[in-house]
């Protein structure tokens, strides 16, 4: 039976959310499940509870056409799409994946489960999550039939379909990028390929789900490398006085070579955190991809002690801190090495601060307990003595070099 009228999405953040409305959007009836009553409340007035491109009018549409309904409690369906957070605790090498929100989600789906069910897990996960979640599901429900029993004669399918898309463009990516499907089994993952036939567009590959775990833990591991490796020459070419982003254009002259930018760290959801999972697995084995995560995670303090250095040299130091957000042009400050930066640099009392992020209303209580204040770009740039570009957004791309003439400029982007 390959055909679903009604999917359960648990789980709606920045993925469930999407992924929920798109699925309503092709004519599936969606329940959509969330533990915040505040999201649920939002949802179901057809307002998003984040803002993504087209996201507004999608959630609006398919609330109001009746396809998505947000609710607290899980209800049967036949598919159910688990897309809760997977954090990670503590900090650094000894820090650990928290995959209870996972677990707590196969929880809630066992009691409504039924026999032709799919079960997908798309949140990013260790290896091995995925057989957890369906070890939980069997121990619920010893009445129903799972794969780690009977192989492909089970009567509940399971599968792991990790997410890949890039905030800022979702609703573009959830449609048209590829996809890697991982089964339990292989009628696990031909019955998850038929789910997200329905909706995407781009090639999606069949593999096991221990596979699909690893390769999208790999994707952001590979680009944290990258990224470490721009980083490691800022810090080379600082002491050597070589402009990093000369040496890297020329670099990128040779046809095989393409080197990421250094920036002042790596910030968001993702990047900073999954790499993380590998090494909590295989701490002996990933050496490189741990390192990486260290020379990524050194940048803010190394940003601090230059702004530190220039400080030293003014009397009264007014910095123009440029952006919080963790990348350009989105207002999503989570992880961001730019707000860690503003944080210490306000903890080191090394000046006023004039903080500017033009995609935010407020500042969050981290630096609003500070003492910090959001101030207007232009008028920032006048008033600073010392200008720290954290972010690239667009809007600060197309400054007056005039302003900055008489300014010590520290371009953590190198964008002008
Ligand atoms: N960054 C640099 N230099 C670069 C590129 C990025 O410093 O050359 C920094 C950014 O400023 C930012 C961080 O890296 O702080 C991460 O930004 P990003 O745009 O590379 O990625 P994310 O975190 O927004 O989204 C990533 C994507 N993964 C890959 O590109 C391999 C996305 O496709 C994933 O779906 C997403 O993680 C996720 O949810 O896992």
């Amino acid at each position: 039976m390959d055909s679903f009228a009604r999917i359960a999405v648990v789980g709606l953040g920045y993925i469930g959310l999407p992924t929920a409305a798109v699925f309503a959007e092709n004519g599936v009836e969606v329940l959509g499940v969330d533990v915040n009553p505040a999201v649920i409340a939002s949802i179901n007035a057809g307002r998003p509870h984040f803002g993504e491109p087209n996201l507004d009018a999608l959630v609006r549409r398919v609330v109001e056409g009746g396809k998505l309904r947000a609710g607290l409690e899980i209800a049967p369906a036949d598919a159910f799409i688990i897309a809760v957070p997977t954090p990670l605790r503590g900090h650094g090498a000894s820090a650990t994946p928290d995959v209870s929100y996972v677990e707590n989600a196969a929880r809630a789906v066992a009691p409504v489960l039924a026999a032709g069910n799919l079960v997908i897990l798309e949140s990013t996960s260790p290896v091995g999550t995925t057989e957890r979640m369906a070890a939980i599901l069997a121990e619920l429900r010893p009445d129903l039939t799972f794969p780690q029993q009977k192989g492909e004669m089970a009567e509940i399918q399971v599968a792991h379909c990790p997410e890949r898309v890039l905030p800022g463009r979702i609703l573009e990516e959830v449609v048209n990028n590829p996809r890697v499907i991982g089964g339990m089994t292989r009628r696990c993952a031909q019955r998850a390929l038929a789910l997200y036939r329905m909706v995407v567009r781009g090639e999606c590959r069949v593999t096991t789900a221990r596979t699909a775990e690893l390769a999208k833990l790999t994707e952001n591991a590979y680009r944290d490398v990258n990224i470490a490796f721009a980083n490691e020459l800022s810090f080379i070419c600082d002491k050597l006085k070589i402009n990093v982003w000369d040496l890297i254009a020329m670099a990128n002259l040779h046809p095989r070579v393409n080197i990421l930018s250094p920036g002042p760290g790596v910030g968001g959801h993702c990047i900073a955190v999954d790499p993380w999972f590998i090494v909590a697995t295989n701490p002996e084995e990933a050496k490189l991809i741990r390192a990486a995560r260290e020379i990524n995670d050194a940048k803010p303090d190394y940003v601090v002690a230059k702004v530190r250095e220039r400080a030293a040299a003014l009397k009264r130091p007014v910095i123009a801190c440029l952006g919080l957000a963790y990348k350009k042009d989105v207002d999503d400050l989570r992880e961001s090495p730019a707000v860690e930066i503003v944080r210490k640099l306000a903890e080191a009392k090394l000046g006023e601060l004039l903080v500017v992020e033009p995609h935010i209303g407020r500042l969050p209580p981290e630096l609003s307990g500070l003492g910090l204040e959001l101030h207007d770009f232009d008028a920032a740039l006048e008033r600073a003595n010392l200008v720290l570009l954290l972010v690239d957004h667009q809007g600060f791309l197309q400054v007056d070099r005039d302003v900055l003439k008489d300014k010590f400029v520290i371009d953590t982007r190198g964008v002008w």
